[in-house]
């Protein structure tokens, strides 16, 4: 499916819904990470990039409250002032929708009745952030057609906020960052604590080189409840270490850091969060200089840390990392949240079709069900079309 066609799904899905032609369209893609996992609710750094997968919302402003078409569900979804609230009354995928409604109100913005329909190509529950790219098509929908007084660096914590306050999930905010902020050809630095961001021209190809993605097709398991423990680690981590967050611990200063704490597992926390933000830093200082295949092992040691020292890896997803650096490939890692999703190889462009297949080889000899691979770059974040 291309990106049209998708915009042409919901602007059908709209007037089939409506009886009327949207007043406009807005999109907000997927991401991937390239580097920097689990830093974002430590205030550390980040550096993703879009997807060319995104949701697509027709728009339009209506009497009174909310009526959402998703080509996710048969039936539209009605809500008014009960749903917008404050949490609990919605669930499933609408209550991305309703919460995007009840934070920008709980902002004090006044956001205008409308009729929306959604249709979305980016994947569900692969990593790739389906449930911020929908909030922030909602958002910048929703703002853009009441004309809201909400400059785009403020928009990704909001739709943190939906996700946080009304959905319950409690992340970070790189991935509606990603999809509000990311530009087309770039990845996007950004600083989570102060918000700023840096557009690091990302053009694998012009280098020879692509990035292969692997969807590892593993079914989740217990996101919720591990990414929470997570969270929790780090916070007590850096709550022993006195300081306001993990990112305020230097790299040089981590030996002393691990020395005081006492319990291994917040070591091993510790120990991801502070190398993860160094080798962002390090990822961006490469791209800097042109030097793209050197980032191959900052990604591969990334992986190594998320499995031994922040274990949020599954067998799917380190069988995928070695079978494509055995195939040869510069480096590789999972992205995004873990447990199962994706996996992320940057390769010689004429390799990424062997490294595919070296990957499903590899999940056939361990009787995995087969992965699915693409080569990505990267896209657009939110707009309007
Ligand atoms: C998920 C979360 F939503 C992000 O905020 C981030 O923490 C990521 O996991 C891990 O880097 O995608």
């Amino acid at each position: 499916m291309t990106a049209s066609d998708v915009a042409a799904r919901a602007a059908a899905s709209f007037t089939e819904t409506y009886g009327a032609a949207p007043a406009g369209l807005w999109a907000a893609p997927g991401r991937v990470n390239l580097i920097g996992e689990h830093t974002d609710y430590n205030d550390g750094f980040v550096l993703p990039f879009a997807l060319p997968q995104r949701v697509v919302v027709a728009a339009a402003a209506a009497e009174s409250g909310w009526q959402v078409r998703s080509d996710l569900a048969p039936e539209p979804v009605t809500f008014g002032e009960p749903e917008v609230a404050g949490p609990g009354v919605l669930d499933g995928w609408a209550a991305y929708v309703a919460g995007v409604v009840w934070a920008l109100r709980d902002a004090g913005l006044p956001v205008p009745p409308a009729r929306l329909a959604l249709a979305s190509d980016v994947p569900v529950g692969a990593g790739l952030s389906s449930s911020a790219a929908l909030e922030s098509a909602v958002l910048t929908a929703l703002v853009e057609l009441g004309g809201l007084d909400l400059p785009v660096p403020r928009r990704p914590a909001l739709a943190q906020r939906a996700e946080n306050g009304y959905v319950g999930a409690p992340t970070g905010i790189m991935d509606q960052a990603a999809s509000i902020r990311c530009r087309e050809g770039h990845a996007l630095f950004l600083d989570c604590r102060t918000q700023a961001v840096r557009q690091i021209p990302f053009d694998v190809a012009a280098h020879g080189l692509a990035v292969l993605i692997v969807d590892s097709n593993a079914p989740h398991r217990h996101v919720d409840g591990e990414y929470g423990a997570r969270r929790k680690s780090c916070e007590a981590a850096a709550q022993r270490l006195g300081v306001a967050a993990l990112r305020d611990v230097a790299t040089a200063d981590l030996g002393m850091a691990l020395h005081q704490l006492d319990d291994e597992v917040l070591r091993r926390r510790a120990r991801h969060v502070v190398t993860e933000n160094q080798r962002v830093l390090d990822t961006v200082a490469h791209l800097d200089a042109g030097r793209i295949r050197e980032i191959g092992p900052l990604l591969s040691a990334s992986h190594a840390s998320m499995r031994d020292d922040f274990e949020i890896t599954v067998p799917e997803v380190d069988v995928a990392v070695e079978a494509a650096l055995a195939a040869g490939a510069y480096g590789a890692r999972m992205t995004g949240g873990g447990f199962g999703g994706c996996v992320l190889t940057l390769v010689d462009a004429g390799r990424a079709e062997a490294t595919a297949a070296a990957v499903e080889a590899a999940y056939a000899a361990h009787g995995f069900a087969a992965p699915t691979a693409w080569v990505v770059t990267p896209g657009p974040g939110a707009a309007r079309l």
